[in-house]
């Protein structure tokens, strides 16, 4: 291409970017810094492992959801905030922390076998009790009959088998004195400043001694006090960027200027993928908003610190977690189990059996979820659909009741072109599956709205499982005009 065509594109390119700012959009200092996705090869790396691991860890643990035998049906991380339970009692649980059962590498192992490829860890909960050994205050593991550093056990662990570490912090810190929810008196702006460096000197310390670290997983950002620090909390993130290249940090930790949270005045998300899917997933693409997006996802209702009973709260099944971890893939996203290990350093056999069974799953059918994005299928009722280069994943969950799977394939842009089934190979087993009508073979089936259908025969013994089936399949796109025996059929 001329030099002159080039710098005449360049500057129909910056032309266009400016209509499309100054049109409708507000004009943000702490605003998103960036319209549409990352696209270096950190990001990438994240967006291809696709499934984590969340550990919710701290002296919570100890209580595990109960106070002078009375059970507490909210969250177990959060038994502080109940009236029956004084803060004091609460405050001296450390005392008694001492995870003698805590092995970081069985966890880590585990981990690997159920297919995480990088792990969320509570470096800090609400409570502003550390985990690893922090020099700014007194109220770390340091302290603790257990005394070792927690969090640099669990990332030498992990990072010995692979699994990524992020870290997750909570700006909520109830054991600081000058952390505020609200600001209303001077005092209270003058305590909340020394906890701003107390939190900024956390971070820097965390990303300095653990520079494992891909990313960090903010939390408890929705109060007043720290939505009105955009300015502050947007420069904060610039500088661990800086100190951290490749630094990976979701939507949740900083406001705009003017105080929206997540996406900001103009619509675009902040920071770099949207938090907003907790316990909660998007039913179409159009509701991701084609931002990268993460879904963490408790086993209970709503429980991620360790709670001693879970006979009163509904539990997800291997199967239904396996569903929302495609549906998840299915839709750009990356799906995150979390785990509640016990005051002793247990994995609680609920845990651990879903551990096993997810990782059996994904020994076999992982490469239907790693290094996938959304397939070029429509959402069909069989299942989801994630594709990876000319190999598209269908996971099926609603059987039929035959054996016969029907596949309705993408629309031709030519209208003389259909796709059709190339291939199709069960994963479970490696078969290959035969198409029925195939249109390279003679007819095949067009319905009013144009889409065509091809129904895959299933092997007999595939019927009655307990967990979904994956099918690899290809596509080819072919001449229909040279098909002597196409078949319109209206239905
Ligand atoms: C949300 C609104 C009001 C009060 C509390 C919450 N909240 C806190 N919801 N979830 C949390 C924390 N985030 C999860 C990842 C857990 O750490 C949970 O404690």
């Amino acid at each position: 291409m001329k030099k002159q065509s080039l710098i005449f594109l360049a500057t129909l390119w910056i032309a266009l970017q400016g209509v499309a700012q100054s049109a409708s959009d507000t004009v943000l200092q702490h605003g998103a810094h960036r319209i549409g996705k990352r696209s270096d090869a950190a990001m990438q790396h994240w967006r291809d492992s696709g499934f984590g691991q969340f550990i919710h860890w701290g002296v919570y643990a100890i209580a595990g959801g109960q106070w002078n035998g009375k059970n507490y049906t909210g969250a177990a991380e959060w038994i502080r905030s109940w009236k029956e339970m004084p803060n004091e009692t609460y405050d001296s649980l450390y005392k008694q922390f001492n995870p003698t059962r805590f092995d970081a590498k069985q966890w880590a192992k585990q981990a690997k076998a159920m297919g995480a490829k990088y792990m969320i860890f509570t470096t800090k909960h609400h409570d502003g009790f550390c985990m690893w050994h922090s020099k700014y205050t007194d109220y770390t593991v340091a302290n603790t009959p257990y005394q070792k550093d927690i969090l640099r056990e669990l990332i030498d662990a992990y990072t010995a088998e692979g699994i990524e570490v992020y870290l997750y912090f909570s700006i909520i810190d109830w054991s600081h004195p000058g952390y505020r929810a609200n600001l209303v008196s001077d005092n209270d702006r003058q305590q909340y400043e020394i906890f701003k460096q107390f939190t900024r000197n956390q971070l820097v310390e965390l990303l300095t001694n653990y520079p494992e670290t891909k990313g960090l997983w903010f939390d408890g950002t929705w109060d007043k006090a720290w939505i009105a620090q955009a300015a502050w909390a947007d420069s904060l993130g610039m500088e661990l960027r800086n100190l951290h290249p490749g630094l990976i940090i979701g939507s949740r930790f900083r406001a705009d200027e003017t105080g929206k949270r997540h996406v900001d005045a103009n619509g675009h998300l902040i920071d770099d993928y949207d938090q907003r899917f907790e316990r909660n997933l998007p039913a179409d693409l159009q509701e991701t908003g084609g931002n990268d997006w993460e879904c963490v996802m408790t086993i209970p209702e709503n429980q991620w610190g360790y709670h001693h009973d879970w006979s009163w709260t509904y539990c997800k099944t291997p199967s239904e977690l396996i569903k929302m971890m495609i549906q998840t893939r299915a839709l750009d996203g990356n799906f995150v189990i979390n785990f509640g290990p016990d005051g002793e350093g247990n994995i609680r056999k609920e845990e651990a059996d879903i551990a096993t069974a997810v990782g059996r799953w994904m020994s076999v059918n992982g490469v239907a979820v790693y290094g996938v994005h959304h397939s070029d299928l429509t959402k069909q009722d069989w299942g989801y659909a994630t594709q990876n280069g000319n190999k598209i994943y269908l996971t099926v969950f609603n059987q039929p009741v035959n054996q016969l799977l029907r596949i309705q394939v993408p629309k031709s842009k030519s209208a003389e072109k259909i796709f059709v089934i190339r291939s199709a190979k069960l994963l479970a087993n490696g078969q290959n599956l035969s198409v029925k009508g195939n249109a390279k073979r003679g007819s095949y089936y067009r319905d009013k709205f144009g889409y065509s259908y091809f129904d895959l025969i299933l092997p007999a013994k595939i019927k009655h499982q307990s967990l979904p089936f994956v099918l690899e399949i290809e596509l080819d796109e072919i001449n229909v005009r040279d098909q002597d025996s196409y078949q319109q059929a209206l239905t």
